[in-house]
């Protein structure tokens, strides 16, 4: 057996694992002893991962659909297949008909390789990823208020802090080694304070938790401003050294009423004066948030309400402090460092700036687009309205985790193309017209960006299953056949080498010096060879910080006398995002519970329904049959769903009503009704599942 050096394939917390290999197959997995961020631990998903990835189940060949039926295919002959979908689409709607989704599972270099693609070699800057709808509010907002949208400490910084707080994310279930080292942290005497409608682990444990109204973080946040500013808490030299004029967001919080603050958001004004008294006077406060403040259409302004608050009081730049987004998938930093969104290349940079464009077209070989591309969900509206024709989606799977599935399914099916490149058979991709089997994470070489900006390496521990392929080797193959010669590189290594060239926040980073350390964190040049553990701590990269006034914004669909329970959506420890790869684990498997709609127990008792009952839920864009399971950690009046089953895809309920700035959806609030089915009747998984599986058969 070999044992070799690689990274969970799961969340964002970049776990070190050593992968166990023995006759070519990866038979299970150990924590890396000393791993700066693991500490020598996994969570159950980690320990998981070999079930994840095993050779049953996965896709091992190019798939072609005929007739509504998949048939094996050469990879010559599904590769031209695509080639020509993709040029009878530009011929016919020019550069903005065709469009990727890339993969924030996948690696660095493959997400290089799928920006480079859209625009090299389809002249189209249509690409963007998963990170659309879950942390764009914070690249959209941070970006504005401090210059970089990335987490600001270390994970390690938990330790030096002297308060601890977690807004809207559910730390111990979704980044479980953070959440571990947070309850260290508290133990060692930090002062631990969550911010959740809902009574998480972390909210139960914590010296205070704030069970705010779904969808209230604006005015809740500005209820401690004013009461910071009102009582002169906040820190004078801080704001003079490093932030614009706070006279604006003065004024406005003068206007606003904190009674009125303290209602809307239904925490009493004693408790919030508590933690703006401690958030302001600690020395140190490490603050993290998650999709409790992104997922909503006012996901920006959230971003922009925290990081008032984390400016004000001056916790940021400091060992122990910062403003940090827990960002979720294992690569989605490195995704969006890597440019795969419509509006900047690697390291940020703006197509919108014609020296940036210049530079990639001179790299490149190739003249690169100027016109700004659609998001994920704009090119879903795209694809309904005809102008999109053909898409590329590198493991996604929109279909079960994009917001209102059936007008996902109108998308697809409105594509004269779909191509999908998987692991294994996921909702989406059965609704492909050419599917391709890409290599999983153990069965090649690159590198994982954690969401500490830590860029880490993974390692080829095994060959890929049947004919599956690095997703950077189905691009480079893709972009041969379609006269681009620009992506056929030796290695992965070269991917990064030629990204790094081209990206001053990596100039310094290469597998040597990745290997050296465990990994390195952006931004890493020649003034930072070492890396930048923490951000902003001179200055910022738009100079001066901006506090920006803001107002209470309403979630877009509220409970009314039709739809009468507020919705929201949630995460399990066990499972993970759209379920293909955790719910192959039979060990995971069985943590799942027999209910899937969770309500409080009182709510149930009022409506006459029993533990584990078949129940319809209905909202205005579609209708589903699950079973409900009591939680008492739910307001009254709130339903919540998970999302990782695909026989009960509570996307098939979320609302698509997009923060104007990121285009967030509003996946965390909108309005269902409940109905009871008989005692007894089990529930029907397919209830409402018609336009989803004829969308393209
Ligand atoms: N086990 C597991 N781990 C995961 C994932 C997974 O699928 N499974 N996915 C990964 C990914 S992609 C991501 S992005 C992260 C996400 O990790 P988290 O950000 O923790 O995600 P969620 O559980 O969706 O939502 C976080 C919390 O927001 C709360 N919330 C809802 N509405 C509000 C509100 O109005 N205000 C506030 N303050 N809070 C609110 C919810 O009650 C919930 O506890 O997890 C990553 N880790
Ligand atoms: N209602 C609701 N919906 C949500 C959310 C929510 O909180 N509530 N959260 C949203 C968030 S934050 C996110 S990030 C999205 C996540 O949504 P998705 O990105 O769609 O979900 P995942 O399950 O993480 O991954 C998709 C696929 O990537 C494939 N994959 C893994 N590694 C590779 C690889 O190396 N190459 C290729 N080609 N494929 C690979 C896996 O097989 C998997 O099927 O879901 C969003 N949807
Ligand atoms: S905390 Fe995240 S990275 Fe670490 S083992 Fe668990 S899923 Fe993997
Ligand atoms: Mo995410």
């Amino acid at each position: 057996m070999r044992v070799v050096p690689s990274i969970c394939s799961f969340c964002g917390v970049g776990c070190g694992i050593g992968l166990r290999v023995e006759d070519g197959r990866v038979i299970g997995v150990e924590p890396q002893p000393g791993h700066p961020v693991s500490q020598g631990q996994l969570c159950a998903k980690g320990w998981a991962s070999s079930f994840a990835i095993d050779a049953h189940g996965r896709l091992t060949q190019p798939l072609i659909k005929e007739h509504g039926q998949f048939r094996p295919a050469s990879w010559d002959e599904a590769l031209e297949r695509v080639a020509e979908g993709l040029r009878n689409a530009q011929d016919e709607r020019g550069p903005g008909g065709v469009g990727v989704i890339s993969c924030a599972r996948a690696s660095n270099e493959d997400n290089y390789a799928a920006q480079k693609f859209a625009r090299a070699v389809l002249g189209s800057n249509n690409i963007d990823h998963c990170a659309r709808i879950c942390h764009s509010p914070s690249v959209a907002g941070l970006s504005r208020t401090l210059g970089s949208g990335a987490m600001s400490n270390s994970i390690a910084d938990i330790d030096q802090a002297e308060l601890i707080l977690v807004v809207g994310a559910d730390v111990t279930e979704n980044h479980a080694m953070i959440g571990a080292r947070m309850l260290r942290a508290q133990a060692r005497g930090a002062t631990l304070i969550v911010i959740d409608p809902r009574r998480t682990r972390l909210a139960r444990l914590a010296d205070i938790h704030l069970q705010l109204r779904l969808g209230s973080n604006i005015a809740l946040l500005n209820a401690l401003l004013k009461i910071i500013l009102e009582r002169g808490w906040e820190n004078t030299a801080f704001l003079a050294e490093r932030c614009e004029d706070i006279a604006p967001l003065r004024a406005h919080l003068a206007e606003l009423s904190l009674a009125q603050c303290s209602e809307q958001c239904g925490i009493a004004v004693a408790e919030l004066e508590r933690v703006a008294y401690l958030f302001s006077q600690v020395k140190t406060a490490f603050t993290a948030y998650g999709m409790g403040i992104t997922q909503f259409q006012s996901g920006t302004n959230n971003v922009i309400a925290l990081s008032n608050l984390v400016l004000l009081c001056g916790q940021i730049g400091r060992p122990g402090t910062g403003i940090n987004p827990l960002r979720g998938q294992n690569n989605v930093q490195g995704a969006c460092d890597m440019g795969c969104l419509p509006n900047v290349y690697p390291g940020y940079q703006a197509v919108a700036d014609p020296a940036v464009r210049a530079r990639f077209s001179t790299a490149w070989g190739r003249a690169v687009p100027e016109a700004p591309g659609l998001t994920s969900l704009g090119m879903m509206h795209a694809a309904q309205q005809g102008e999109l024709r053909a898409l590329l989606i590198m493991g996604e799977d929109p279909l079960q985790t994009d917001p209102d599935q059936n007008q996902v399914a109108r998308a697809f099916a409105a594509l004269d193309l779909l191509v999908v490149v998987e692991l294994s058979l996921t909702a989406t991709a059965r609704q492909a017209d050419v599917l391709l089997p890409a290599a999983a994470f153990a069965e090649k070489d690159g590198t994982f960006t954690n969401c500490e900006r830590r860029v880490q390496r993974i390692r080829q521990a095994i060959a890929p299953p049947g004919l599956a392929r690095g997703d950077w080797q189905i691009l480079g193959e893709l972009a041969r056949r379609m006269d681009y010669a620009g992506m056929a590189w030796r290695d992965a290594e070269a991917v990064f080498d030629e990204m790094a060239a081209l990206t001053p926040i990596f100039s310094a980073m290469n597998y040597p010096a990745l290997d050296a350390h465990h990994g390195l964190q952006w931004p890493c040049d020649s003034a930072h060879p070492q890396g930048s553990p923490i951000l902003h701590q001179q200055g910022f990269p738009i100079g001066r910080a901006r506090l920006l006034p803001l107002s209470q914004v309403e979630v877009a669909e509220l409970p009314d006398a039709e739809y009468p329970f507020a919705f929201t959506t949630q995460r399990l420890h066990f499972h993970y995002g759209c379920g293909s790869m955790t719910r192959k684990s039979p060990l995971l498997e069985r943590e799942t519970p027999a209910g899937l709609l969770f309500i409080h127990p009182e709510d149930a008792a009022e409506l006459g329904l029993a533990q584990h009952q078949g129940v319809r839920v209905r909202s205005r864009r579609g209708v589903l049959e699950t079973r409900i399971e009591y939680h008492d950690d739910l307001p009254r009046g709130t339903l919540s769903m998970p999302y990782h089953f695909s026989e009960a895809p509570c996307n098939r309920l979320t609302n698509d009503a997009q923060d104007p700035i990121s285009k967030m959806p509003e996946l965390k609030a909108c309005a269902v009704a409940l109905e009871a089915l008989a005692p007894g009747q089990a529930p029907d998984i397919h209830m409402g599942t018609s336009e989803v599986s004829h969308a393209r058969l």
